[in-house]
């Protein structure tokens, strides 16, 4: 057996020889005092380093996902390193993971059309996990879209936007995404009032024909799908609808949803009117809307609700009838409602307010058990009174937002917009516990599974506004602020700045990472939109290219380091939809897919079969290529679509470039016996190692296994024309035998690391 170093078996196997000079610059004798001095740093910021620094191959303990604000994305992050993990496509392409460039991904933006229109952009404000028992389950996240009322459905397993729907009452949203304890629902509020219907009705009939309404999508766990022709919306009056929450424990089955603007004002300042912000704050208190969704369930069930539009629309006057809505003043201006974690208060915030209201669950249903209303608004909808359902009041400062509940018990952290400082209060004995101040201007808050009825506390993220003087200036746009905080001890910490620079994220939500369990590989063949095979999965060896009248299907496949077919030949006019699929099954050897001028730019992960259509107008050669750097020749990994015109006889042939000699050929094979004893010594120290009971290694194995048998193929084709005397054919095939070798040893290579690093035990 031939003993190698790696660096030396890396090296034959690329053709280097042993140049690599050695590790040069020796490491710096500097201290940590020198370091220290040096950076002006203190003790207290090593302290914070020391909490946050992940050392290389480290992992975090939460995944948080955030909005991704004015992108419509969403933006994957760890805590506490605060690294960058991945942007997720999720209303808007994102060419990266080919999102809206591939048939199978255009489908999804396609249900986001609004009246036969793309929509290019999204507002993205709220993430919300999917839960079980109140406890987050880590397989879904949901996300709204603010300026043009969607959600969208986005799976954990593979951090793929799976579905969006679109609320085909509301002309705009803020309310959502909140899920119900088992994600039976997923709420979507409006925020301003509008026809439910789609024409033009005008300002003076606000008061009766513009409305404000709350959707309860319905979410099945198992196919992962939004259901909308179970879900039911509830038309509520034209007040400007916010934030919800739905109740837990013994406000299950109830939703919680804010309104500001309950004074119906509607602004005109190019007539000589008031603003908006004037007429939308003259009363002292708005309505917190109340909400049955479980009674509301079964009357929709009793087949009692009248369905609209595809989905069940509960009118007004039916939810009063029913005892499905009430209406509870809460001051001023609000904006968040949070249920705390045991279900028993809801906490809102009012941004004119300097106190956050504390509302007692049992103290609501005694005033609706004993029909104690104090009034009804404009609609008939019964109004409880403020004094008969507040637990209590606390004052906590300028501009309360939103609020996150800590592990321990009755503690809840609330952000104060103005006074730009983050609260720690006592919710149950109203009392303020700490302050920190943050730069600047906070708006949403998040801690560690703050939204579940087991939060984890720990850390706390500060979702702040502006970042000013915060960081490098990069213009006059600035990126936002994320600020962690150690919340753990009496006094919160401040330990990391973040900037985030994708849009205005709004609310962020964090997950144990250990819940998270994503798929490495898709099944061979997958269309991960739509979690079924691929009607153009292609397996190795039958690629083909099928032509139906003026259509043309490219059925290819992608492996290290070619794209079969490598010259596709259509002619101009006709319509191409070139299918790929990945044969890889080792971990992050995705390939890409890009073609001049056609707009295709694709990410094919291992497994993926992705398609790409367009029509080939013009006559002309179009090279395309992988995007990844997959490999020492992923360079080579090209083609050319040949868009010949019209009448243009094809004959097949190529032009020759190098010729090659028995000489050359002799060599070739020289290396290719090399190379064969480095991936036998490979192959013994695999096998000589307990490798199946590490999955990656198993995946690796059998990739190497594909290649092994691809570079056989290849060396029987070179012999064979070696045997006829073709020595130009006899050598190219004799290096593409040494190519698949390459693979063969590239990936043998991997996993005899992988093993070396994870502690492989000798079994032979
Ligand atoms: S909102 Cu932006 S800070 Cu959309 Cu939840 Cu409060
Ligand atoms: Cu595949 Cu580069």
């Amino acid at each position: 057996m031939i003993k190698m170093n790696m660096k030396k078996t890396v090296s034959l196997l690329l053709g280097l020889g042993m140049g690599l000079s050695a590790a040069s610059a020796a490491w710096s004798a500097e201290t940590l005092e020198q370091v220290m001095k040096r950076r002006g740093l203190t003790q207290k910021d090593l302290l914070a380093a020391a909490k946050t620094y992940t050392p290389t191959g480290g992992r975090d303990e939460y995944i948080v996902i955030s909005s991704g604000g004015q992108s419509g994305q969403l933006i994957v992050y760890g805590i506490p390193s605060m690294r960058i993990l991945k942007y997720i496509g999720v209303f808007t392409p994102e060419p990266w993971q080919g999102y809206g460039f591939d048939d199978e991904s255009k489908a999804v933006l396609a249900e986001g059309r609004i009246n036969g229109k793309d929509i290019r952009y999204g507002d993205t404000h709220h993430p919300a996990f999917s839960e079980e028992n109140g406890d987050y389950d880590g397989r879904y996240v949901f996300i709204n879209d603010k300026a043009n009322p969607r959600i969208a459905v986005v799976d954990l397993k593979d951090f793929e936007t799976k579905q969006i729907v679109v609320n085909p009452f509301f002309k705009s949203e803020h309310g959502g995404a909140f899920v119900t304890p088992n994600t039976e629902y997923i709420m979507e509020a409006t925020q301003y009032a509008a026809p439910f219907s789609d024409d033009f009705v005008p300002l003076s009939e606000f008061n009766d024909k513009y409305r404000g309404g709350l959707t309860y999508w319905k979410f099945d766990k198992k196919e992962g799908r939004i259901k909308k022709e179970d879900s039911f919306v509830f038309e509520l009056g034209p007040y400007s609808q916010d934030l919800s929450d739905a109740g837990k424990g013994p406000s299950y089955g109830w939703g919680f949803t804010n309104s500001f603007c309950s004074e119906r004002y509607v602004g005109g300042i190019e007539k000589g009117r008031p603003p908006f912000e004037a007429g939308c704050s003259q009363k002292d208190t708005d309505f917190l809307h109340v909400t049955n969704w479980k009674k509301a369930e079964e009357l929709v069930k009793a087949g009692k609700v009248k369905k609209a539009k595809g989905m069940y629309l509960i009118p007004m006057k039916q939810a009063i009838a029913e005892g499905l809505l009430y209406l509870i003043p809460e001051p001023k201006s609000p904006h968040g409602v949070d249920v705390v974690p045991d279900g028993s208060k809801i906490i809102v915030s009012g941004k004119l307010d300097t106190h956050v209201s504390v509302y007692s669950f049992k103290k609501i249903m005694d005033a609706i058990k004993n029909k104690k209303f104090a009034g009804k608004d404009p609609y008939g909808v019964p109004i409880l009174s403020m004094k008969d359902t507040l637990h209590t009041q606390v004052q906590l400062g300028l501009g309360p937002l939103h609020t996150q509940m800590d592990a321990k018990p009755c503690i809840a952290y609330t952000s104060l917009y103005v006074d730009s400082q983050v609260a720690k209060w006592d919710y149950c004995k109203g009392k303020v516990l700490d302050k920190i101040n943050i730069h600047y201007n906070i708006g949403h808050l998040m801690t560690m599974e703050g939204d579940t009825v087991h939060p984890d506390g720990k850390y706390l993220v500060s979702l702040n506004k502006l970042a000013i003087d915060r960081f490098n200036p990069v213009g006059p746009l600035h990126p936002q602020n994320h600020q962690l905080i150690d919340i753990s001890g009496d006094k919160m910490q401040l330990l990391y700045d973040m900037p985030i620079p994708l849009g205005e994220p709004h609310y962020a939500v964090a997950i144990k990472a250990d819940k998270l369990k994503p798929e490495i590989r898709y099944k061979s063949g997958w269309n991960s939109r739509t979690d079924s095979k691929s009607k153009w999965r292609t397996r190795a060896g039958r690629e083909k290219i099928v032509r139906n009248g003026n259509h043309v299907d490219v059925y290819g496949t992608l492996i290290r380091s070619h794209i079969t077919p490598e010259i596709i030949e259509v002619t101009a006019g006709d319509e191409v939809s070139i299918h790929l699929t990945n044969l890889e099954r080792a971990e992050d050897e995705t390939h890409g897919f890009a073609m001049y001028n056609q707009n295709v730019n694709l990410s094919v992960e291992p497994g993926k079969t992705v398609s790409a259509t367009f029509k080939a107008e013009k006559p002309g050669v179009y090279p395309y290529y992988c995007t990844e750097f997959c490999s020492a020749l992923h360079l080579e990994m090209q083609g050319y679509l040949l868009v010949a015109p019209k009448g243009y006889k094809a004959t097949g042939a190529v032009a020759e470039g190098q010729k090659y000699t028995k000489a050359d050929y002799e060599k070739q094979v020289k290396t290719n016996l090399e190379t064969q004893a480095v991936i036998d010594s490979v192959v013994a120290f695999i096998t000589s190692h307990n490798y199946k009971d590490f999955p990656p290694v198993v995946a690796l194995v059998e990739d190497a296994t594909d290649q092994l048998g691809f570079a056989e193929e290849a060396k029987k084709k070179s012999e064979e024309f070696a045997a006829k005397g073709d020595y130009q054919n006899a050598t190219l095939w004799a290096g593409q035998w040494w190519q698949y070798q390459v693979k063969t040893a590239d990936l043998g290579l991997r996993a005899k690391t992988y093993l070396e690093e994870h502690g492989a035990k000798k079994v032979k």
